[in-house]
C-alpha cells in the first residue's frame, strides 16, 4: 500500500485549493501564468490519486534531512506558494532555522511586497526579496537578481520553479530541494532531491518531519540522505503516473 496520506474527499480538497488560488490571484499574489501552472499540476496530481505516494515521502524525508544539515537553508517563495501555503513555509522556516526569500519569475516590486505582507501575517519575521543586490549568472533580467537569503544559502527549497533557475542555483554550488508534480520537468531533474507531490500536502508533512529531524544527531541525518538517488526516485514516480494512464 503506497498511498500514505489517503484523503477521503480528494475532489473536495482540490476544489478548496482552487478557490484559495483564485482568491490569491484576485488579491494580486499570483501571476496569470501561475493559474496555468496550477492546472498542469492538477492534471498530474489527479494521476497520482491526489495522495502523497511512498517515493515522494522518501524524497520528502531526504529533502528535509538536507535542509537540516545545511548551515543556511533558504525557502524560495513565489506567488502560488504564498497564496496556498504561507503558514506552512513560515512554520518550516521556523523549525529549520531557515530564511524566507520571495523570488518571482514574473517580477514586480508591488507583488513582492504583497507576498512579504502575507508571509508576515502568517507569522514570518524577516522576509528577504526586496533588495536585489546579487547577480546569479546565466539568468536574464530580474530572474538573475537575488537578495541575501538566496545568495548566501547553501541549500534552497524551490517549488513550482523553472528549470533555468534550478540549474543556475546548482551552478553556484547550492543544494536544491524541489517540489514539483511533474517528474519530467527540468527543475525536477536538476535538483538534488525532488518531491513529486502537491505543495498543499507535502509542506505540512515536511514541517512535521522537520520537527522530528531537528532532534537527530548529524550522523543520523547524514545516514538519512546517504544513498538517495533522485533519478531512481523520479523514475518510480513516473511509473506510478504511467500506471494510471
Ligand atoms: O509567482 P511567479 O511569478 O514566480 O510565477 C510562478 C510560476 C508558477 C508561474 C512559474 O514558476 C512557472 O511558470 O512555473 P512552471 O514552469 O509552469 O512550473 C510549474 C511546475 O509546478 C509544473 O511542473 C507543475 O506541474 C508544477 N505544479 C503546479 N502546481 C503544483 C505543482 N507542483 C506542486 N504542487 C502544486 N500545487
Amino acid at each position: 500500500m503506497d498511498m500514505v496520506v489517503p484523503d477521503s474527499h480528494p475532489r473536495k480538497a482540490s476544489l478548496e485549493v482552487r478557490e484559495r488560488l483564485l482568491e490569491g490571484f484576485n488579491d494580486g499574489l499570483i501571476a496569470e501564468a501561475g493559474l496555468i501552472a496550477h492546472g498542469r499540476g492538477e492534471a498530474l496530481d489527479y494521476l497520482l490519486g491526489e495522495a502523497t505516494r511512498d517515493p515522494a515521502l522518501t524524497a520528502l524525508r531526504v529533502g528535509v534531512g538536507l535542509m537540516c544539515l545545511a548551515d543556511k537553508p533558504c525557502i524560495s517563495v513565489n506567488g502560488n506558494v504564498a497564496a496556498l501555503c504561507a503558514s506552512d513555509v513560515v512554520d518550516l522556516a521556523g523549525v529549520l532555522g531557515g530564511r524566507l526569500e520571495v523570488n518571482l519569475f514574473y517580477h514586480s516590486t508591488e507583488r513582492v511586497g504583497r507576498i512579504i505582507r502575507v508571509l508576515g501575517k502568517a507569522g514570518a519575521g524577516e522576509v528577504f526579496g526586496l533588495q536585489k543586490k546579487n547577480v546569479v549568472a546565466g539568468l536574464d533580467s530580474y530572474r538573475g537578481l537575488v537578495d541575501d537569503a538566496l545568495w548566501e544559502a547553501d541549500c534552497v527549497l524551490v517549488m513550482l520553479e523553472d528549470g533555468d533557475r534550478t540549474e543556475a542555483l546548482k551552478a553556484l554550488g547550492k543544494k536544491v530541494v524541489c517540489v514539483d508534480l511533474n517528474p519530467l520537468s527540468r527543475s525536477a531533474r536538476w535538483a538534488d532531491v525532488t518531491i513529486v507531490d502537491n505543495i498543499v500536502r507535502c509542506l505540512p508533512l515536511m514541517v512535521e518531519f522537520a520537527g522530528e529531524a531537528a532532534g537527530y544527531e548529524g550522523d543520523r541525518l547524514r545516514d538519512l540522505v546517504a544513498g538517495f538517488s533522485n533519478e531512481d526516485n523520479l523514475s518510480d514516480m513516473e511509473k506510478l503516473i504511467r500506471s494510471r494512464l
